[in-house]
């Protein structure tokens, strides 16, 4: 990150008229100084009174903007309780050549935004110390507007466990609002959802039950058993659209160790739940299919 030891003079405005200085915002600053022979643009956040938290980076490329070029936002959670997490940082590259574009950090509540791209596809990765980063993940970028890329991060799991995250997209992009993750365990009638979330239910446990759109919602099994485990998502608040679930960008992470050891995305279909993986005496399978017999309470 470039950074300049001294300002002259800042001049701050909105974006947008209907901002105000009575909250917390992202404004546009344009820095300028006599010894430099530029002004440069940044991103600041701002928190009354006049407290800036973050410095941001140069704008990529100064010449896009919302008519030419577009935006990368998301909020990155920790798995295990939802909270947003600050300080993680983003980074975006382009997808053909690898090249690194943009370099964003999440403000308090854990939410990114990127500098203008120009439209086309990029790779992002989130990282954050003391938790997993995420694995390259492909975002389009498409003039005017703003593609969203969420994520949750985990710290290591302990040895001998397994974690599974979810997340997903919000009402813009026509996602289910409340997608539930449910666990079949091994001589178990029921499965672990989101009636037992928080609890220890026969060696595994719902972490985070999340019910408004984006996630996380985290499953761990905290002891293996021989027999067959069946993960599986389902459309809980959505149930008139067959379609919905497949539109959600679901996304989940598979987490043994300090290791990703799958990634797997929901394809579109028709369907309310969709089952993602069994592990079968200690071994994976990806099984991948919608079937709506699998039990959801
Ligand atoms: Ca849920």
């Amino acid at each position: 990150m470039k950074t300049f030891k001294c300002v002259a003079w800042v001049i701050l405005f909105l974006l947008g008229s209907s901002n105000s200085w009575g909250s917390t915002q992202w404004v546009k600053a344009a820095f300028d100084k006599d010894a430099f022979t530029e002004t440069k643009e940044y991103l600041l956040e701002y928190v009354p009174p006049a407290q800036v938290l973050s410095l941001a980076r140069p704008l990529a490329d100064s010449r896009l903007n919302a008519s030419n070029g577009g935006r990368i936002m998301g909020v990155i959670r920790d798995a295990l309780n939802g909270n947003g997490i600050s300080s993680a940082v983003a980074e975006i590259r382009r997808f053909e050549s690898d090249e690194l574009v943009d370099t964003v950090v999440t403000d308090y509540q854990g939410r990114l935004l990127s500098n203008y791209l120009r439209p086309g596809r990029y790779q992002v990765t989130v990282s954050k110390e003391s938790y997993i980063g995420t694995p390259q993940r492909v975002v389009w970028v498409e003039r005017g507007n703003d593609s969203l890329s969420n994520a949750s991060l985990t710290p290591p799991v302990p040895a001998g466990q397994v974690r599974t995250t979810l997340t997903w997209t919000h009402e813009t992009f026509g996602a289910v609002r409340d997608v539930d993750s449910f666990l079949l365990i091994p001589g178990v009638s029921g499965p672990l959802g989101y009636r037992d979330a928080g609890s220890n239910y026969h060696g595994a446990m719902l972490d985070h039950d999340d019910t408004n759109w984006v996630g996380p919602e985290t499953v761990t099994i905290l002891e293996q058993r021989q027999g067959t485990y069946v993960y599986y998502v389902n459309n809980f608040s959505d149930r008139s659209d067959l379609q919905a679930l497949g539109r959600s960008g679901i996304n989940i992470l598979i987490i043994a160790g300090s290791e990703i050891i799958d990634e797997i995305s929901i394809p579109q279909g028709t369907g309310l739940t969709y089952e993602v993986y069994r592990i079968i005496d200690g071994e994976f399978v990806i099984t991948g299919g919608y079937d709506d017999t699998l039990p959801t309470y």
